[in-house]
């Protein structure tokens, strides 16, 4: 398989702990957000919405969006199992990964910023737009696991969630959100760096890393 990403995409990010977690070795083919790449006349033919990640299956099947990539590579490679069995826990799961997918990580998203920015809006303004998205964002998904059983998200094994949660929190972070102060959301992060397919995907071990 393939991954169209970039090491700093938290979506990207995202489907590399997926991919890591199942097993599963692809070819990584990098794209520079900063210098446009993803809006290269070749890789919108792939992904017309010109985001990263794109995910190539071993019969050039095209998928996109991180959450249905990696939806599809649970039903795929059920093992280990990335959401509970149970329908009701399930839900809860899948909200958590929308509520930081959906309505979170889009609003600080590059292109987002990018427009601020061509709007007239100061850098300091732009940076404290995204810390709050961030902020707002994350505040939500602590009440959201506030009486969850951990480690982590949800329960003694990594979910759906555990995937969103990872990248978003280094997204915070680059904004400058003391995200410290979400207790139940650090006793999630913590029981992730013990695993390998989480520090393997992260940011700076990829080969693109700047
Ligand atoms: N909802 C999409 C979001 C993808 C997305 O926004 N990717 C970002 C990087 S994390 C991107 O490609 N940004 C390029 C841009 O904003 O121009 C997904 O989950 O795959």
């Amino acid at each position: 398989m393939k991954l169209h990403g970039y090491f700093r995409s938290s979506a990207s990010y995202r489907v590399r702990i997926a991919l890591n977690l199942k097993g599963l070795t692809v070819e990584h083919l990098p794209h520079h957000l900063r210098k446009g790449e993803q809006r290269a006349p070749d890789y919108l033919k792939l992904n017309p919405q010109g985001l990263v990640p794109t995910l190539i299956d071993d019969q050039g099947d095209v998928l996109t969006q991180s959450l249905a990539v990696i939806e599809w590579l649970d039903e795929t490679h059920p093992t280990p199992p990335l959401l509970p069995a149970d329908p009701l826990k399930r839900a809860r799961v899948r909200a958590f990964a929308m509520a930081i997918a959906c309505d979170t990580h889009p609003v600080q998203n590059l292109k987002v910023l990018a427009r601020l920015r061509q709007l007239g809006l100061p850098e300091e303004q732009v940076t404290a737009w995204a810390a709050w998205a961030n902020q707002d964002g994350l505040e939500a998904c602590e009440a959201l696991i506030a009486h969850e059983t951990g480690p982590f998200c949800f329960g003694d094994a990594p979910t759906l969630a555990d995937l969103c949660l990872v990248p978003q929190l280094a997204n915070a972070r680059r904004f400058g959100v003391a995200v410290e102060k979400f207790p139940r959301l650090m006793t999630a992060e913590a029981a992730t760096k013990s695993l390998k397919a989480f520090a393997d995907a992260a940011p700076d071990r990829q080969p693109d890393a700047e």
